[in-house]
């Protein structure tokens, strides 16, 4: 486990800006010189116990963290729920898990040999969280694994690290609304998520949401090379509930759009 929330994100930020080198460059284009606030990171797993959604959590839960929503993706075949810190300054953590029973024998034959080669202790180990993977697929357990999932194939090739990182709007100095962003990222060659439109959400849920499309990095399966979707930015514009507090939840509907920015184009 990690004994601080600053060196947790810190090591997260660097491996994840190694798998998606877009990401420095969104950095510099938004951050203009500033600091950028991140309003979440966020992970992706299976349901085995070995490395499952609480397994995962706990890392956070050390670090002072409280669960607070979960959310259903029938479609996908996923769960998932969030955490926040007392201090909101902190990033929230949104945490995936994909359930592996439901799926082909196949692609459950796939999930469990890559979750076998996990040594038992890795998951509380300190870099567990940007530890990549663990294991060896061929790249016909990857095409395999796309077929059902893309979900599962992007684990396969990616193993445990942050899936995303997200730009808060709130904290933004210099723009004002997410259409903005938008419009900024575009111009400067930027491929947009539109997957039920650019932006997804708005004031009418208390959340919108946009993001680029995956990087493509090449991965050496067992066999073979394959230069396939790694990490997208997200960014996130969060407005006042009635009680003038800012809606700290995610919205199923979006998030089920935000899942396919790693989808092959
Ligand atoms: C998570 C997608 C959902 C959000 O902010 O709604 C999400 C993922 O792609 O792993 O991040
Ligand atoms: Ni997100």
């Amino acid at each position: 486990m990690h004994t601080s929330i600053e060196s947790l994100f810190s090591n997260l930020w660097h491996d994840y800006v190694a798998m998606t080198p877009s990401a420095e460059k969104v950095h510099q284009l938004l951050g203009d010189g500033d600091e950028l606030i991140n309003d979440h990171v966020a992970f992706r797993t299976f349901n085995l116990e070995k490395i499952n959604l609480d397994k995962l959590a706990a890392h956070f839960l050390a670090l002072g963290y409280e669960e607070k929503g979960q959310y259903d993706f029938e479609q996908k075949k996923l769960k998932a729920r969030h955490y926040e810190h007392a201090d909101d300054t902190k990033p929230k953590v949104f945490i995936s898990e994909l359930l592996v029973e439901e799926f082909s024998e196949q692609v459950q034959q796939i999930i469990h040999k890559m979750v076998e080669a996990i040594p038992a202790d890795a998951v509380n180990k300190e870099d567990f969280l940007y530890s990549g993977t663990h294991w060896n697929v061929s790249s016909n357990d990857y095409e395999t694994l796309l077929q059902e999932s893309e979900y599962a194939a992007w684990v396969s090739a990616w193993g445990f690290r942050a899936n995303h990182f997200t730009v808060s709007l709130n904290h933004l100095k210099h723009y004002n609304m997410l259409a903005e962003v938008n419009e900024k990222l575009k111009q400067a060659g930027f491929e947009l998520n539109t997957s039920g439109g650019e932006i997804k959400g708005g004031p009418e849920v208390h959340l919108a949401q946009s993001s680029t499309m995956a990087d493509r990095m090449t991965v050496k399966f067992s066999d073979k090379a394959l230069t396939i979707p790694s990490c997208f930015y997200e960014f996130a514009e969060r407005f006042p509930l009635p009680d003038g507090k800012l809606y700290s939840g995610f919205v199923a509907a979006s998030a089920d759009k935000i899942f396919e920015s790693t989808n092959a184009k």
